[in-house]
């Protein structure tokens, strides 16, 4: 039983918390929300190939957003892309809507496959190296809708994913792999809030895309 939760993890060497392989080979979350992690959701050519294909296509934008009164950059670059042109709003920021590239479309579809869910926008994010990252956050904007579920695709450099209770505080750290596949739905961004965090050593860039369905 412990050997077939294990070998289903498949990157149980890079999980460091192990007490949750107890919860189902893909489930981060012991309670309070879903956050299913599947590593081999795309093999190593195909990641490297959108990462390229998506690196050149698309719109990059650094952005400015108010963090307690301040306008501030965002430490890295990234894109909204909507179906229908609407716009995301978040931190006091309207994001301009970019249509989806072929490339982005046919992620998609991979995604609604895998998933069977449907998303009809995308937040694109570059971290350009390990100084670039994402702070504590929740995806919980009302457009979003009330238990949204997001579908998150990453391609490039390994980087350090973290889930936060909002009340126990408990933490649960992974390493988002180049190819892999995070959905996280139910209650999670009402109870859990995430981050990227800085990674000094980390000196290669790596492209994250965020399904979302704006309702
Ligand atoms: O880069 C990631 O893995 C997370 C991105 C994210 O949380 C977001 O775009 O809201
Ligand atoms: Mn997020």
């Amino acid at each position: 039983m412990c050997e077939r939760s294990f070998r289903s993890f498949g990157i149980a060497a890079t999980i460091r918390t192990d007490s949750h392989v107890l919860f189902g080979p893909d489930e981060l979350l012991p309670y309070d929300g879903s956050a299913i992690f599947t590593p081999d959701f795309l093999d190593a050519a195909s990641a490297d190939q959108l990462f390229t294909d998506i690196e050149a296509t698309t719109p990059w934008e650094s952005v400015e957003i108010v963090v307690f009164g301040r306008r501030v950059k965002e430490p890295r670059m990234s894109a909204w892309v909507n179906v229908d042109g609407r716009p995301y709003v978040y931190s006091g920021t309207a994001r301009h809507a970019h249509p989806f590239t072929q490339t982005l479309d046919h992620l998609r579809l991979l995604v609604e496959g895998r998933t069977g869910h449907t998303f009809n926008s995308a937040l694109v994010n570059l971290y350009r190296n390990g100084d670039d990252s994402l702070g504590w956050h929740a995806d919980d904007e009302p457009e979003n809708g009330r238990e949204p579920i997001i579908a998150s695709v990453s391609f490039g450099a390994i980087r350090r994913f973290d889930l936060r209770h909002r009340e126990t505080k408990e933490t649960i750290k992974i390493d988002l792999t180049s190819g892999s596949l995070l959905v996280m739905s139910g209650a999670t961004q009402h109870k859990w809030v995430h981050q990227v965090p800085r990674q000094r050593k980390v000196r290669v860039p790596r492209i994250n895309v965020t399904f979302r369905r704006l309702i």
